[in-house]
């Protein structure tokens, strides 16, 4: 998404303070949600999100003075320019989880295709894979790796974890779903501290309803 005309600098992730950082454009999936900083100039300009993978979008207007509404098929310069991910995003130290070594690291691969429309963690669909096992107390790993050509925001219920960027090791934002991108691998780590029975799944309704869900249970 952009905004015609306009710099978005980002300041939280879902929720979370990061380091500002500013940029033209921002990928953001179904559940996410990103707080952004705006100085609004004078004028009418188009709000805009592309859908990824369709020839699809949707615009709002924002207007602080008189003029013509942009066209429904709007598509400012900035969606071309500098685009933030998550991956360019750091919190801030008062909501950084710090450098704790994972006493347990589960590997989520998640594929699927159009055809069957069967959408997968390790193989298996919601009814037919094993729960993801944590203790309490334990810093845990997840370990995203899509081998699908869809994108899929991953959503964990009940936590929120920090995204470790390239080589594991740079800290992220804090986050509770984060995109993963096709044939991308994503590290998140998480403190088990909320007993249950939690989903984790992909935010995209019709992949989860398709199977790609899962369930993360505390052992005693
Ligand atoms: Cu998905």
């Amino acid at each position: 998404m952009a905004l015609g005309g306009h710099r978005l600098t980002v300041t939280h992730a879902d929720g979370y303070p990061v380091h500002p950082v500013t940029g033209d454009a921002l990928l953001l999936a179904m559940g996410e949600r990103y707080d952004a900083i705006v100085q609004v100039q004078d004028g009418v300009f188009p709000l805009v999100a592309v859908a990824e993978g369709k020839g699809a979008q949707g615009l709002a207007v924002i207007r602080t003075s008189r003029g013509t509404a942009p066209r429904a098929t709007a598509n400012p310069k900035e969606l071309r320019r500098r685009l933030l991910t998550v991956h360019d995003l750091q919190a801030t130290p008062d909501v950084d989880l710090g450098p704790v070594a994972p006493q347990r690291s589960h590997r989520l691969v998640l594929d699927g295709n159009m055809s069957t429309y069967r959408w997968t963690i390790n193989g298996h669909t919601m009814h037919g894979g094993a729960p993801l096992k944590v203790r309490l107390g334990e810093r845990v790993r997840l370990v995203f790796e899509n081998r699908s050509t869809m994108f899929h925001p991953m959503h964990l219920h009940g936590h929120t974890f920090q995204v470790r960027r390239t080589g594991d090791r740079v800290p992220g934002p804090r986050k509770d779903t984060v995109i993963v991108r096709p044939t991308e691998r994503v590290v998140v780590d998480f403190d088990a501290g909320n007993p249950g029975h939690w989903m984790l799944h992909c935010h995209n309704a019709y992949h989860a309803a398709g199977g790609m869900m899962t369930e993360l249970v505390y052992e005693r």
